[in-house]
């Protein structure tokens, strides 16, 4: 057996992030008889389900579509015990998966990559790595993910607490026992509307530090039926196709009507009927709640009032009701037992936007001049999305022009694919693609098979180099733009535009065009030769690497 820990430095392709991108990356291109290797932070396979492990982590797209679909025997036998899967379950789907393919010999874990410069004489990409090893390969693929660098708030006293600190997106792996303790929550976001009930049932106090207040759905999550997880099996690859004929890639019931169409009676039995359902398809209640205010304001004061009618004090439920943003323009958030929680003796909401924090104190933290003992402070405060792993490494293109500058006013990208100036680098669901905005696995696969079908064909050419075009990259991010204006969703601070982060520009990032107008256009321009990339032929130069290097 080889020494895994010294690699030899020439590879076609580097993968950085081993979660569900990287693998099935790392999956294709084996397909294509390339030489690949996967540099992943994390100590094992799993990306995002890796890293929040905090307590009632469950993902909001029902499991039976939460999955991958290239693997028509794996669809058929994995069998998910709830409609959402929890956290420990799509972790475990993940490591199947790593097993099943024979994955984890070819990815090395604890491995940061550091940075990633291009060598225009080679056309090959130099990587290095957290543990000094460096690589060289023709193509890099960042498999990061969206939502994988954790923000903690740079709050002044931080470093004095005695408690302890946990961020939800770095949860520790051995699991935290808050019991008897009084616990602080920072942030009403889906990490925190998930974490809250569960940590109130534990805790001995919970305090709720809340800025906005978000807009939630129960789950009604329930054990997987039998029925339900067969009709799927029954006719999974024509669903799969279906789901792709959907905006979201998520095949569920979209009422196509507009909500002023119906009468005020209509329009409540279907979203009654929507919030019964659970989950995120309540947004489809009609057709127009992301483009018509009107419309949108119906569905926000349905949830302002199932607000009122479940929490009991009505200051409390006054102060969780959205009012100055519409319904789902920051991402809606899907509970269990959410509003709820504020009914219990040992749960206090405190109004952080009229009462600041404005330090971490030794014992806890100050808001409005109020002191609030905590042992613990649970950061649920969101991450750099989107960008933010993008422009952690030190990634550098063409002429050594850096990523950073390149989007120094936002991220600039053609289809979300590749960015003009850095050649044979690829994103993986990268800003300008539907991402966030979809099913993420739905959309990898998509992406995946994209690159994969892409290099196949630059490897049957001969060809050294791919790069998108200024042009076709200034229309593509003109389209992206236009998109998001036709829709409500700029008219809220959102992470989905930057908002969340100082300094970082006001961008709205993914592609809300839906994913079929997207999957059409990203097949057009495969199928034309691959418009708006500039091909160059000619060989990547083999550049002998001065020895095996250690990674
Ligand atoms: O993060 P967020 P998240 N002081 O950014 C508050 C996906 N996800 O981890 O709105 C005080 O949404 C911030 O307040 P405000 C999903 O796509 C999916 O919860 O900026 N508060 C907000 O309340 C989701 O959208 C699932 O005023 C501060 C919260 O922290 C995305 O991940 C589950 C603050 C951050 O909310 C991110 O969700 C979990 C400060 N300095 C996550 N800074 C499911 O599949 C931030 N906040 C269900």
């Amino acid at each position: 057996m080889s020494d895994r820990s010294f690699l030899p430095t020439q590879f076609d392709a580097v993968i950085v992030g081993a979660g569900f991108a990287g693998m099935y990356m790392l999956h294709r291109l084996r397909g294509l008889g390339l030489a690949a290797v996967v540099f992943e932070a994390g100590g094992d396979v799993g990306g995002t389900w890796y890293w929040n492990r905090y307590p009632g982590a469950r993902c909001d797209v029902e499991s039976m579509q939460y999955s991958f679909s290239f693997d028509s025997e794996l669809q058929q036998h994995w069998r998910w015990s709830e409609h959402y899967a929890a956290q420990p379950e799509i972790l475990a789907y993940a490591q199947h998966v790593a097993e099943r393919l024979d994955l984890r010999r070819d990815i090395h874990f604890e491995t940061r990559v550091e940075s990633s410069h291009f060598d225009e004489r080679t056309n090959r990409w130099t990587v290095r790595s957290s543990k000094g090893g460096v690589v060289s390969a023709q193509f890099c693929i960042m498999a990061t993910g969206c939502l994988s660098t954790a923000k903690v708030p740079d709050l002044p006293g931080l470093k004095s607490f005695t408690g302890q600190t946990f961020h939800t997106g770095a949860w520790p792996h051995e699991g935290v026992d808050f019991t008897g303790q009084r616990v602080g929550v920072i942030g009403t976001g889906s990490s925190g509307i998930q974490a809250i009930p569960v940590i109130a049932q534990q805790a001995a106090h919970l305090t709720v530090f809340q800025r906005t207040p978000n807009y939630s759905i129960p789950a009604q999550n329930r054990p997987m039926p039998p029925e339900y997880e067969q009709s799927w099996k029954a006719e999974y690859a024509e669903r799969r196709r279906q789901s792709w004929t959907m905006r979201s890639g998520i095949l569920y019931n979209l009422n196509d009507k507009p909500a002023m169409d119906a009468t005020e009676d209509e329009r409540q039995r279907e979203f009654e009927r929507r919030w019964q359902g659970g989950g995120i398809q309540f947004m489809s209640s009609f057709n127009d709640l992301i483009l018509s205010k009107a419309a949108n304001d119906t569905a926000a004061e349905f949830v302002r009032a199932k607000i009122r009618s479940i929490v009991r004090d009505p200051a409390v439920a006054d102060l969780l009701s959205p009012k100055d943003y519409p319904i789902g323009t920051k991402r809606i958030c899907v509970d269990t037992d959410y509003y709820a929680t504020y009914n219990r003796d040992n749960v206090t909401l405190v109004d952080i936007n009229a009462a600041p924090i404005t330090a971490i104190t030794p014992t806890g933290l100050q808001a409005g001049g109020r002191d609030h003992t905590l042992d613990s402070i649970v950061f649920a405060t969101g991450f750099d999305a989107i960008t933010g792993t993008l422009l952690a490494m030190d990634i550098q293109g063409r002429g050594g022009q850096s990523l950073r500058a390149a989007w120094a006013d936002g991220p600039r990208s053609y289809l979300g694919l590749m960015v003009a100036g850095f050649p044979n680098l690829f994103t993986i669901t990268g800003p300008g693609s539907p991402s966030v905005l979809s099913n993420m696995l739905g959309s990898i696969e998509q992406h995946v098979d994209w690159i994969a079908d892409c290099l196949g064909y630059l490897q049957a050419r001969g060809a050294a180099s791919i790069e998108a075009t200024d042009a076709a990259q200034d229309d593509w991010g003109a389209e992206v733009t236009e998109a998001g204006n036709r829709t409500l969703y700029p008219q809220t601070k959102s992470w989905y535009a930057g908002a969340n982060i100082a300094g970082k520009p006001r961008v709205f990032m993914p592609y809300i065009g839906g994913v079929p107008a997207y999957r059409q256009k990203c097949a057009e321009v495969a199928a034309d030769g691959y418009t708006g990339f500039r091909i160059g032929d000619g060989a990547a130069a083999q550049v002998q690497p001065p020895s095996m290097v250690q990674v």
